[in-house]
């Protein structure tokens, strides 16, 4: 029998939720709030993932998260990812959630919040471990940040993390620095989507101005060896996600992704699913094409799923358990 590096026990790292949305639940969202889909079928908006570069596939990404509006949409929506992944061999996921998009809309903070830490509670049962991690978008005003920030500080048990996404390019991640800084003072982890369409000047920007403990992507980062030098030297997780690389034109196809070239350089690399629903796979499918596509062996497999367990906010306890 071959090693099925699908099933490969592993942490999700950089998994956005509302990226997790697939047609057929945003559909059933959609009807059972009233909200109109600018599309008139699963098949139409299916058809819709062709996507350009990072902001085509925003556009859609927003878009579709109109049908979110309650405590319990959120919850059917994690609790969907979470028994899938689950399924693939995640046994430890940290999920990115976007409060700005929803609390924009006037859907109420703890009930963005309280719905996808009500799936946690419940797969927790099943042996899932995880965490929360409030992102922060950066193509937004800061004063909108803030205002998330301020509620967020009411619900610190419930997070786990920081983080920064959105549009990247012309959007640096100076003006975060002050959240961050406070709150990585209340002991909450910091990360932070760079390097993915912008360059590896992005990569120092979240190191030194947010002090990012992870880098969300980073792909770019290769073009600065001075940068890899410091990333090896102080083990900054990569998050890579090679099939939203692919889909959003960051690479040409999946042979020329730099997944290879960055482990070789000694990078802490962890494969992961950005936005699966869109992208076409979750972090098992992710994994077994680049398996495949770089005829990675047993041992390569090995580190990278040991390295998505040690690049991840779990307790010592819990590391030594998926270890
Ligand atoms: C994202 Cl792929 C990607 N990049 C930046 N921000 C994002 N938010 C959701 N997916
Ligand atoms: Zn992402």
């Amino acid at each position: 029998m071959t090693f099925d590096a699908m099933l490969l026990p592993k942490a999700e790292l950089h998994l956005h939720i509302e990226g997790t949305l697939e047609p057929e639940l945003a559909f059933a969202l959609a009807a059972r709030n009233g909200v109109q889909l600018p599309f008139a079928s699963v098949e139409e908006l299916r058809a819709a993932y062709s996507f350009t570069d990072l902001q085509s596939f925003l556009d859609l990404y927003y878009a579709c998260m109109e049908v979110l509006r309650t405590r319990e949409d959120f919850r059917d929506l994690a609790a969907a990812y979470l028994r899938r992944a689950a399924a693939e061999g995640v046994r430890h996921a940290e999920l990115f959630f976007d409060a700005q998009a929803h609390t924009a809309r006037g859907v109420a903070f703890a009930d963005v919040m309280g719905g996808l830490q009500d799936a946690l509670d419940d797969a927790a049962l099943l042996g899932l471990s995880g965490g929360l991690i409030l992102s922060f978008l950066r193509d937004q005003p800061i004063e909108d940040a803030e205002a998330v920030w301020a509620e967020a500080k009411g619900h610190l048990d419930a997070i786990i993390g920081v983080g920064l996404d959105s549009a990247e390019v012309g959007n640096p991640a100076g003006k975060f620095e002050g959240i961050f800084a406070e709150a990585r003072a209340l002991g909450l982890h910091a990360v932070a989507h760079a390097g993915e369409e912008g360059g590896p000047e992005y990569v120092w920007d979240a190191l030194r101005s947010l002090g990012a403990e992870r880098i969300d992507h980073g792909i770019r980062s290769l073009e600065d060896p001075e940068l890899v030098r410091h990333l090896v030297d102080q083990r900054v997780p990569l998050t890579v996600c090679p099939f939203s690389n692919v889909r959003l034109r960051a690479v040409d196809t999946l042979a020329d992704h730099p997944l290879p070239a960055m482990l070789r350089a000694g990078l802490h690399v962890t494969v992961n699913s950005d936005d699966p629903a869109y992208f076409g796979g979750y972090a098992g499918e992710n994994i077994e094409a680049v398996a495949e596509q770089f005829a990675l062996g047993r041992e390569e497999l090995a580190l990278l799923a040991r390295n998505s367990v040690t690049a991840s906010f779990a307790s010592e306890e819990r590391k030594a358990e998926l270890a």
